[in-house]
């Protein structure tokens, strides 16, 4: 691991959020703002309170802009997200990209953690990074993210508004946090949108927030590269995880797929081991019984 990333890793995993200044070009961030501005002109208001009556969200970012797949496989943030969640599951999935732009009036969003929309325990494991990809400055006044500091340790304690943060951020910077970290977007009380990119990361055999599947289907993922294919989904997770027809879902890309399949083992080592011994003792048991 780069010093780089083990700095950013360790703070994120201690305080809950980690911030890399100048982690992409701001020309990037532009072209990739350029390629949404149609949508969030297109996109109405959220509805309801937690998404935010005076804020704007669409999914499905790499379809929308041949630029977001540079963002969604950022070294720092794949990085970071294997760091926490590796030690969790065979591998790490997308979870979701959203456009977000907070305007003029919004009210704070409720403070929260994103993994509780999954209902496993809490505390013992981490369930997601997330990443948001400032494409305006972020600022206390416009609506930038609210974190509490070291709130990922610390369950069940009343919630002091007067302890949350709000990291100055520029487009080009990356802000890392956890879903166990307290956060919420703020409250914007300027005349211009505040606008951002976020990209989160799960643990691979969850189910994820935006349907990867069917938001990015084989004749659109036969176009990603075969890493970006395999982090939305079309890969299995090891044991079994995730197959179609007890194959890679990869399988799925190819030109042309067979009607019928002999389903195949996809296993970790250890269990992989664990049977070859199993079957092992069964067929010299069987020897045996022939034998006398
Ligand atoms: O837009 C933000 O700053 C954070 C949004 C957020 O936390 C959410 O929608 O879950
Ligand atoms: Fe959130």
């Amino acid at each position: 691991m780069t010093y780089l990333l083990s700095h950013h890793a360790a703070e994120l995993l201690d305080q809950g959020y980690t911030i890399v200044r100048g982690a992409v070009p701001t020309d990037l961030v532009s072209v990739l703002s350029a390629d949404l501005d149609p949508h969030f002109a297109a996109t109405p208001f959220c509805d309801g309170d937690f998404y935010g009556r005076r804020t704007k969200r669409f999914g499905s970012l790499l379809t929308r802009s041949p630029h977001a797949a540079h963002f969604v496989q950022h070294p720092m943030a794949l990085g970071l997200a294997d760091h926490a969640l590796g030690q969790f599951c065979d591998r790490i999935a997308l979870n979701l990209t959203q456009g977000i732009e907070i305007h003029e009036g919004a009210l704070a969003q409720y403070p929260h953690r994103d993994e509780d929309m999954w209902g496993g325990p809490k505390g013992e494991i981490e369930y997601l990074v997330n990443i948001i990809w400032p494409m305006t400055p972020f600022t206390q006044e416009n609506g930038g993210t609210r974190l509490w500091p070291g709130s990922n340790h610390c369950f069940g304690a009343a919630l002091n508004e007067d302890a949350a943060v709000v990291p100055e951020l520029m487009p080009g910077d990356m802000l890392a946090f956890l879903g166990s970290t307290l956060h919420g977007g703020g409250g914007n009380r300027t005349p211009h949108p505040r606008r951002g990119l976020i990209v989160s990361y799960a643990l691979g055999w969850l189910k994820p927030y935006e349907l990867q599947w069917l938001v990015y289907p084989p004749e659109v993922a036969r176009g990603f590269a075969p890493e970006l294919a395999a982090l939305v989904g079309y890969a299995q997770h090891r044991p079994n995880l995730g197959n179609v027809e007890g194959q890679d879902p990869s399988l799925l890309l190819r030109d042309h797929m067979n009607d019928h399949h002999a389903a195949t083992d996809a296993l970790r080592e250890e269990q992989a081991a664990a049977l070859r011994d199993y079957v092992a003792e069964q067929e010299a048991a069987r020897a045996g019984t022939l034998g006398g």
